[in-house]
């Protein structure tokens, strides 16, 4: 089994303006594709061929020393990219009632969320991700992460990509912008079945 990258869940174009069809293009056919491609030459050999990509990162204790960073690092990328993927949609969508009233418990309101999750976007140095996640106690909080790692702290509800590549076509080096621009096309219905 190789690993691919699966399916935009929309097409190349459709969160144009906000992000636009050369940014996915390359973000997507390029920057995601290679990590598949690299994880792919990184496993050859080693007996991990057939894990899904799930059971390959659940499985840390079969890697092989030599190869341990970069089996990380090229499976987290692409885990990573198609959650990213995934916590978008054209337009945009509702929270549900349930994750409305946790992000006001946790954040106050859903404007100080907004606040605080751009914050945190613009505050996470350098190559990131930025993580909305529910904690083993059923509260919300947000996680940030530096370079390939996989949010940890709790379930992962929505991410935002916060690596250059991610941004700098579209905003060049204004990457507030881009992160407030993201409340446009959040896919708060998907991320209402993972709090749920
Ligand atoms: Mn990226």
């Amino acid at each position: 089994m190789s690993h691919i990258v699966p399916a935009l869940p929309y097409a190349v174009n459709a969160l144009a303006p906000i992000i636009s069809e050369e940014t996915i293009s390359y973000h997507y056919g390029k920057h995601h594709a290679a990590y598949a491609t690299n994880l792919n030459g990184l496993l050859e050999g080693t007996g991990l061929e057939n894990l899904s990509l799930e059971e390959l990162l659940a499985a840390k204790e079969k890697w092989p020393e030599a190869k341990k960073t970069g089996i990380y690092n090229n499976a987290a990328q692409v885990w990573n990219h198609t959650f990213y993927w995934e916590s978008l949609t054209p337009g945009g969508s509702k929270p549900s009632a349930e994750l409305a009233a946790a992000i006001d418990k946790a954040f106050g309101s859903f404007d100080e969320f907004k606040k605080k999750f751009v914050a945190d976007s613009v505050g996470n140095f350098g190559s990131a991700w930025t993580w909305l996640v529910k904690l083993p106690d059923g509260s919300l909080a947000i996680e940030k992460t530096s370079n390939a790692v996989i949010a940890s702290t709790g379930k992962p509800l929505l991410v935002i990509d916060v690596w250059e590549h991610a941004y700098y076509i579209d905003y060049r080096n204004l990457r507030q912008k881009y992160a407030e621009s993201l409340f446009e096309i959040w896919d708060w219905a998907r991320a209402s079945k993972r709090f749920a």
